[in-house]
C-alpha cells in the first residue's frame, strides 16, 4: 500500500506497519483510557498510531489530522475526550473516515455524561461511533471489525477473540459447579 508519510508536526508513536487506525485524544490526562485501545491494537496484530489533537487547545492540529487521515493510510480514527468533547465530532467533520468516538469521564461533576451527549448528538450527516464512557477497548474492538470486513486474517483473529471469550465464561461455570 503506498501512502503519503505522516506530516512532520504530526508525532506518531506506531507499531511496525503503516497505521491504520489513528487514536487521539485531547488531552494527555486522557492517555490512562485511551491506552487501552492501543493495547487491544496491539494484541490483534493492528497497526495504529496514537497522538495528542486537542480540538481547543491545538485546533488547527485537528483540522490537519482530519484532513490528512485518510491520504496518509489510516482507515478508522478513535477519538477519545472528556467534557465538552468536540475531538470525534469535528474530526468527523474534516474526513470521511469513520470515527469512534469514546467518551471519557474526566470531570468530577457529570462523570462523563457530558462527553456522550457531545458524540452521540451528531447532525444528520457526520456520524461517531460512539462507545461506552471509558470504553476505550471496544473502540479498538470495534475497529478491528471495520478493517476485517476486508482482511480475512483480521476476521480470524476476531472469531479467536470470540471463543476466547466464550471459553472464559464456560471455565467459570465449570469452577462454580465444583
Ligand atoms: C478534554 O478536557 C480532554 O479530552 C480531557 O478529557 C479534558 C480535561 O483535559 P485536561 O484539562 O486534563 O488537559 O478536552
Amino acid at each position: 500500500m503506498t501512502t503519503t508519510p505522516p506530516p512532520a508536526s504530526l508525532a506518531v508513536h506506531d507499531s511496525v506497519d503503516t497505521p491504520l487506525v489513528g487514536i487521539v485524544m485531547g488531552s494527555q490526562s486522557d492517555l490512562k483510557i485511551m491506552s487501552a485501545a492501543a493495547e487491544v491494537l496491539r494484541q490483534f496484530g493492528v497497526s495504529y498510531e496514537i497522538t495528542l489533537v486537542s480540538p481547543h487547545r491545538t485546533p488547527h492540529r485537528l483540522v490537519e489530522y482530519g484532513e490528512t487521515a485518510r491520504k496518509r493510510g489510516l482507515r478508522v480514527l478513535i477519538a477519545g475526550g472528556g467534557g465538552a468533547a468536540h475531538l470525534p465530532g469535528m474530526l468527523a467533520a474534516f474526513t470521511t473516515l469513520p470515527v469512534i468516538g469514546v467518551p471519557i469521564n474526566s470531570t468530577t461533576s457529570i462523570r462523563g455524561l457530558d462527553s456522550v451527549l457531545s458524540m452521540l448528538q451528531m447532525p444528520a450527516g457526520v456520524p461517531v461511533a460512539t462507545v461506552a464512557i471509558d470504553g476505550a477497548a471496544n473502540a479498538a474492538v470495534l475497529a478491528t471489525q471495520m478493517l476485517a470486513l476486508s482482511n480475512a486474517r483480521l476476521a480470524d483473529v476476531l472469531e479467536k477473540y470470540r471463543t476466547s471469550l466464550k471459553d472464559k465464561v464456560m471455565r467459570t461455570i465449570e469452577e462454580l459447579r465444583k
